[in-house]
């Protein structure tokens, strides 16, 4: 028998002439003799493992599971890769988000080798994967197989494999979604780290997946965008579009018209402090979206939404004249000068150096609601505007109401109308458009879930989960088959929304209802498995601090805190009995925005 160093190394070792003692190592904890568990407690385990395969969001194309089979992390899992540093920052990211809730070193390094160690998580870049069959029923024109990924969990490890580095990124986040809800905590939990075996074949429906965050009507600071690209990122959406202008603030800085942000950003509405980003900002937000598989779509809304650009610079003006800031909510009532050059060299001057920090391919150059320019003129202007957008390499993007400007190859039309037909977007998807739906009374997160949601508007109706999603973006819109839809987007405009907490509180769980209408097949879309799963990824959220709405049409389960855990600053006193969401109470601006006219 073996004895331990403690019990007789000092003595045995005791030099002649004691040197002043050493104090012996401390005595590690002898282990606890475990209480065995109940059977139930296994056997609930088991249970919840399996359950979490059938609950990914959103919908895989397709899961089989290997019932009985399973992989449980431990301090010796280790992360390997293969096929470059692109799989290697995968690798680092996954470590990163497993490592405070695990406590695990999880180590990582490029695979020696072709086959995977035991006891290890494999990340694999591979030309070739992405099978067809996560591509099978799929209509011609809506295969995305760039960002399809395959996982297999076996008892020996995890492997994930991907043709790209946003399918592999894809393919660690359904990962993270297996494991057990506590890995969204900060500290260390004591797991077990079991996630259910078998196999997930998947790939998009959809191109372009994205919400948009107006920073224009309140400014978010950088930290506040970047924890909303996690958040895209967990549900698999791949774009973020930042409405960076409007009548309320021009919120990037641009070195040739200083005065733009200077002054444009220095109010918002309600007349707070406002901000703007730096260009060095810009790119951290650009870059941090990048690691995760998020691109930046940048929007410049011309020629109207332009009062904060007017207010800087007033020979943009069309009376020369530079207006006052604007703190209100009206919409429509401002515009550049349509016929002085001058306004063109502040567009080509904007959008070159917006294009130059823009790595993706598209530049979004608004278009909407510009009640005050007449059909002539913005025909002018907007198209100008698009070919400039284009001279600097980068595909536009405008809100609907550009159909009837002149196409341009690869153009795209957000439309954000709420009517099932629109004559000018068909006939544009006809001369070659594509379109991101955005309906208004679909996809807004700024409309309200319901008559008592304290914040947003309801110009567009009212929007509970089930709305939401319930609809197929790639049959809504008659003239627009799903071959012209380049995907689907969420806008949430700000003129209520303040802080996290709120952005967070409209976003959540409706964002994941446009998650997955535009990843998961149109066969798989199914509200009553959509529910169930929603109600097992709250616990995540209350763990990861997420504010959400508590729809009554979800069943959450009784454990979830169903409200913000995010403090929002303008909390106000709820009578005892309402549960309190940490969401203002205030009213709500005029908005009197309308989807028809430009
Ligand atoms: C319409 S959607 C707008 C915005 C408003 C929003 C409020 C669009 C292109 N324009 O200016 O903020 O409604 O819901």
């Amino acid at each position: 028998m073996s004895s331990g160093p403690q019990e007789h190394g000092p003595q045995e070792h005791a030099p002649a002439h004691p040197a002043p003692p050493h104090p012996a190592p401390p005595r590690p904890a002898p282990p606890r003799p475990r209480t065995p568990e109940p059977d139930g407690v296994a056997a609930d385990r088991e249970r919840a493992t399996a359950a979490r395969l059938a609950s990914v969001l959103p919908a895989p194309t397709s899961v089989r599971p290997a019932p009985g089979e399973r992989y449980q992390l431990t301090a010796d899992t280790a992360v390997r890769t293969g096929g470059g540093p692109a799989a290697d920052t995968v690798g680092n990211y996954l470590a990163e988000l497993l490592r405070p809730a695990t406590g695990y070193p999880l180590p990582v390094s490029a695979l020696d080798g072709d086959t995977p160690p035991p006891d290890t998580i494999t990340l694999l870049l591979e030309p070739t994967a992405n099978p067809d069959e996560a591509q099978a029923g799929r209509p011609a024109g809506t295969r995305s197989d760039e960002e399809g990924y395959r996982l297999d969990v076996t008892g020996d490890g995890v492997v994930v494999r991907a043709r790209t580095r946003a399918g592999l990124l894809h393919g660690v986040q359904t990962l993270r979604q297996l494991l057990p809800v506590e890995v969204e905590s900060d500290e260390v939990r004591p797991g077990p780290w079991l996630v259910p075996g078998g196999q997930i074949v998947d790939a998009p429906r959809f191109a372009y997946r994205g919400a948009m965050l107006d920073v224009a009507r309140h400014f978010f600071g950088v930290p506040d965008v970047l924890r909303l690209v996690d958040q895209l990122a967990r549900y698999k959406l791949n774009h973020l579009h930042l409405h960076l202008t409007d009548d309320q603030g021009w919120r990037i800085a641009i070195d040739s018209w200083p005065k733009l942000a200077e002054i444009g950003g220095a109010t918002e509405v309600d007349g707070g402090a406002g901000g703007h980003y730096t260009q060095d900002d810009y790119r951290t937000i650009v870059a941090y979206a990048q690691d995760r598989g998020v691109t930046v779509v940048p929007e410049i809304d011309l020629p109207g939404h332009t009062n904060a650009a007017l207010s800087a610079y007033g020979e943009l003006a069309p009376d020369g004249i530079a207006p006052p800031p604007y703190t209100g909510t009206e919409v429509g009532f401002s515009y550049v000068a349509v016929h002085s050059e001058r306004t063109y060299d502040f567009v080509d001057d904007v959008l070159g150096e917006l294009a130059a920090l823009t790595p993706g391919a598209y530049l979004h150059v608004g278009g909407d609601e510009a009640y005050k320019v007449n059909p002539e003129d913005y025909n002018t202007v907007m198209s100008r505007v698009q070919r400039i957008a284009a001279g600097k390499g980068k595909t536009v993007v405008g809100w609907h109401q550009l159909a009837p400007v002149e196409h341009l190859p690869g153009r795209v039309l957000q439309y954000w109308g709420t009517a099932a037909a629109d004559e000018k977007v068909s006939e544009a998807v006809a001369r070659g458009a594509r379109v991101i739906m955005s309906p208004g009374n679909r996809t807004y997160l700024d409309m309200k879930y319901d008559d008592a949601t304290p914040l947003g508007l309801d110009w567009a109706g009212l929007i509970e989960v089930r709305t939401a999603y319930d609809w197929d973006p790639g049959s809504s819109l008659d003239g627009v088959p799903e071959e012209a839809v380049l995907g689907i987007e969420a806008p949430l405009w700000t003129e209520t929304i303040r802080t996290v907490a709120e952005v967070e509180y409209m976003t959540f769980p409706r964002l994941v209802a446009v998650a997955e209408l535009g990843w998961s097949t149109e066969a798989a879309r199914d509200w009553e498995s959509f529910r169930l799963r929603l109600a097992a990824h709250a616990p995540r959220w209350d763990l990861a601090g997420i504010a959400y709405h508590p729809s009554p049409e979800v069943p959450w389960p009784s454990t979830a805190a169903g409200h913000p855990t995010v403090p929002a600053p303008r909390r106000e006193l709820a009578p005892a009995d309402t549960p309190t969401t940490g969401i203002p109470i205030g009213d709500a601006p005029t908005v009197t925005s309308q989807p028809g006219t430009p």
